[in-house]
């Protein structure tokens, strides 16, 4: 990258920084977390001290008060070595940011401190057993009741479901639709809050998903982030930047599949010859790098459209979220077939990446949802 295109100084210093972090923290640790089923806290903790957990929470509430770009590079390089750990941190920072963006000084200074230290982790709970796509439809009810709220209704599928300390949650406290939705901030403790069994998963498995059932759970009126109905603005402006974060997430990850791959092919002989000297290989490996050099360079251009507030930015994240997502899924699918058989076995990382790559073309909006968005924007 040269000239208008190129990385600052200091997003290079804040890259590299992550890539070391992922080498030591995470790279060498990641098959046995998703072989365990094993939530690596103690990691995502250390990611804490390096300002991972509140990037772009703004300085004055303790975070590191970067841009989108910057996020999707720490996010990227995170996913080389682990790509559930990089998404679940990004969840963590997108809670922490609605938070900082949309609440009130007392509810600031009684969550962040701990949020940007990960002394607690947050979730993000907007999806519903009823609503999924359709996240206007939600039907968890916050009933008004003195200086609480008493909150009855099941999210499902929520990432740190049942082991994270701070839930971000979407209820209804008016009409149908989206401008009866407001946005409180749960504790896990909170008497009639419970938990579903862990979801047994095709991937993610680093990362616990379970249902949160709130049962007459009172939750007081201060904990209500900004105005009431505005929740779902909230919800979506989140989004913005959590549906960047997961195509940095499915970047970082094929970008780790095809450097295994060019290795590979090199070594592996076949026919009496290296597999990298047959043409398909090349041509293959010159499809994969690229198509994600495409899909990187509209992500980046989305990050920064959407750290600058641009008209045009929540058409351009679900853009690059698409496209992100989906190659990556396709360019560890052709790492997968250079590794031929040993790709489908678990000596190989390849297969992980397969799996762990796979939801996010589901989860943060489908990919159908991103084509929705889009195709509204430009006939509206
Ligand atoms: P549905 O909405 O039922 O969709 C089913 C199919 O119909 C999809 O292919 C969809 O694209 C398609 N479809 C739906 N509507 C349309 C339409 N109008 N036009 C065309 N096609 C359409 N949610 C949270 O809130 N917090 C979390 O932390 C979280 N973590 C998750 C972690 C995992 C591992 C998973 C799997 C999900 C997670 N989710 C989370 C939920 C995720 O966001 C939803 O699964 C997703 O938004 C899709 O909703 P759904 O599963 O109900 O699918
Ligand atoms: N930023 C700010 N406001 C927004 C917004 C955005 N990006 N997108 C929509 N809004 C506003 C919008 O302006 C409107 O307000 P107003 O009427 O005042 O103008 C309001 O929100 C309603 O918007 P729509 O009319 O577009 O709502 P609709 O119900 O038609 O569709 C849709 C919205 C489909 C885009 C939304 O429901 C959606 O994104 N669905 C997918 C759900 C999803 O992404 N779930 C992810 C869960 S989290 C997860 O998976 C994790 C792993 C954490």
């Amino acid at each position: 990258m040269t000239g208008q295109f190129a990385l600052t100084e200091d997003q290079l210093a804040i890259q590299d920084m992550a890539r070391r972090f992922t080498a030591d923290a995470i790279t060498p640790f990641a098959a046995q977390w998703d072989e365990d089923h094993h939530f690596p806290r103690e990691t995502i903790k250390t990611a804490a001290e390096l300002g991972f957990a509140a990037i772009y929470v703004s300085e004055a509430s303790g975070g590191i008060g970067l841009g989108r770009l910057e996020a999707a590079l720490i996010m990227e390089a995170m996913a080389y070595g682990c790509p559930t750990t990089s998404a679940f941190i990004s969840i963590h920072n997108m809670a922490a940011w609605m938070i900082d963006t949309f609440g009130g000084d007392e509810l600031k200074a009684r969550y962040l401190p701990d949020l940007v230290t990960m002394e607690r982790f947050a979730s993000y709970c907007l999806t519903e057993p009823g609503s999924g796509s359709d996240a206007a439809a939600l039907r968890t009810t916050a009933r008004r009741d003195g200086d609480d709220y008493v909150l009855n209704g099941t999210k499902q599928f929520i990432s740190g479901g049942g082991v994270n300390d701070v839930y971000v949650v979407m209820v209804r406290t008016g009409e149908d639709g989206p401008k009866g939705i407001s946005c409180v901030v749960v504790d896990k403790d909170t008497p009639g809050v419970s938990f579903g069994a862990p979801e047994r998963k095709l991937g993610w498995n680093a990362s616990p998903t379970a249902q949160v059932i709130f049962d007459n759970a009172r939750v007081p009126v201060a904990n209500r982030v900004g105005a009431e109905g505005d929740g779902f603005r909230f919800a979506m402006a989140g989004l913005d930047g959590g549906r960047l974060n997961i195509g940095a997430c499915s970047l970082g990850g094929a970008q780790r599949c095809l450097d295994e791959a060019v290795a590979y092919v090199k070594d592996r002989r076949q026919f009496g010859k290296a597999v990298a000297e047959f043409q398909n290989t090349q041509f293959t490996l010159a499809d994969m790098a690229t198509d994600l050099e495409a899909a990187r360079a509209l992500l980046y251009l989305a990050a920064a459209k959407v750290s600058d507030g641009a008209p045009d930015k929540t058409r351009f994240s679900a853009m690059a979220k698409k496209l992100a997502t989906d190659t990556g899924s396709a360019v560890v699918d052709r790492a997968l077939q250079l590794f031929g058989g040993y790709g489908y076995l678990r000596d190989y990382p390849i297969e992980r990446f397969w799996r762990d790559l796979r939801v996010h073309r589901i989860l943060e909006g489908t990919n159908e949802v991103m084509r929705m968005i889009v195709g509204r924007d430009l006939l509206k």
